[in-house]
């Protein structure tokens, strides 16, 4: 009877659009979406440096470099605070952690694809933070209030990362025809990761019928998608690259249809067969492993204060 007054108390708090803060009772199973969600969100964060850190030694010029490294270190300090207002659930940033390197928690599948170009630094920042963008300005009015409010810093620097991305993409478009094929080559790599990074389709996501009745997300996979595939064509042809898709066609209510995604790709990458993926989950291992006398240290003198 008692779970039952406050499950109807919760969700009355939810639809009047209360947040929901640490302290306050929660059914145990939204606590555990958050934790999922919020970690894996986290963890998406830093396993997305490696991608652009690949360029890092190899930028095309001083003002390119600072702005990329500026741009990295936004997303390892998005990380810190995901981790922060998730383990404000009650769960340790070490366990995050063990999760992420025992396989048991996910990342974003479109940082498992390589970057071999300079072009792919460019169409990174433009649709893949572009589609973080989509789905983080929604997380914006999340219900549980420190996700909101770490959401509602991350999208002021993802805007950043989105256009300076769109900035490569459009120099490369406008330069020698070679700049340009290397333009268009990054956005036929990135365009269908980046609509992945939506989840599947509403008939096949396992969670969204809990998390919207919770507010947690307050949008579809399939909403937010077509948000994105909407914005971004404008922006393919404003700068005279080719959609990679030759049935995207514009409707008469203004948005485009567009070919269905290889969801065999995505299930396999998520599977952990994508081109990165022992790749990205090794480099973190070891850099987790190098980095534990910070750790360490730190401890120790905190302990000494
Ligand atoms: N990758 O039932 P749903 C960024 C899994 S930040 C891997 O629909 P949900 C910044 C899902 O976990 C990018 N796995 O799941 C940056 C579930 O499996 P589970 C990260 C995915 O949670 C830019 C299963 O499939 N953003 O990029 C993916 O309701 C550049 C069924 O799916 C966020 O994490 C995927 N793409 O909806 C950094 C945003 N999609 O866990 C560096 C927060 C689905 O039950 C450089 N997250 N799965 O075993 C969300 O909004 C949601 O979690 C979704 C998925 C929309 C991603």
């Amino acid at each position: 009877m008692e779970d039952q007054n406050n499950m109807e108390r919760f969700q009355a708090k939810i639809d009047a659009g209360i947040k929901i803060e640490p302290k306050d009772w929660m059914p145990e199973k939204y606590r555990q979406t958050l934790v999922r969600q919020m970690s894996q969100h986290a963890h998406s964060e830093v396993i997305g440096m490696q991608p652009e850190g690949n360029w890092l030694t190899r930028a095309p010029s001083l003002r390119a470099k600072k702005i990329l490294m500026a741009k990295i270190q936004d997303e390892g300090g998005h990380g810190l605070y995901l981790y922060c207002a998730a383990e404000t659930l009650g769960v340790s940033r070490d366990k995050f952690i063990e999760w992420l390197h025992q396989g048991k928690a996910k990342y974003a599948s479109v940082f498992n694809y390589p970057s071999p170009t300079w072009a792919d630094m460019g169409a990174i920042g433009w649709l893949v933070d572009g589609a973080a963008i989509v789905n983080q300005v929604s997380l914006q009015r999340t219900s549980y209030g420190p996700y909101s409010r770490a959401m509602v810093k991350i999208c002021k620097e993802e805007s950043f990362h989105q256009r300076q991305g769109y900035e490569i993409m459009a120099t490369l478009a406008k330069g020698t025809k070679e700049q340009k094929e290397m333009a268009q080559g990054a956005l036929d790599r990135w365009w269908w990761p980046s609509l992945m990074m939506f989840g599947p389709h509403d008939s096949e996501s396992a969670n969204t019928k809990d998390s919207m009745k919770w507010g947690i997300k307050l949008e579809t996979n399939d909403d937010l998608r077509q948000q994105f595939i909407d914005k971004t064509i404008p922006q393919i042809e404003l700068i005279g690259l080719k959609i990679p898709d030759e049935n995207a066609v514009l409707q008469e209510n203004g948005s485009y249809k567009t070919s269905d995604i290889d969801w065999d790709e995505f299930w396999n990458v998520i599977k952990g067969n994508g081109p990165c993926n022992v790749q990205r989950l090794k480099h973190h291992v070891k850099a987790h492993e190098e980095g534990a006398w910070v750790r360490e240290a730190a401890i120790a003198y905190g302990e000494k204060q």
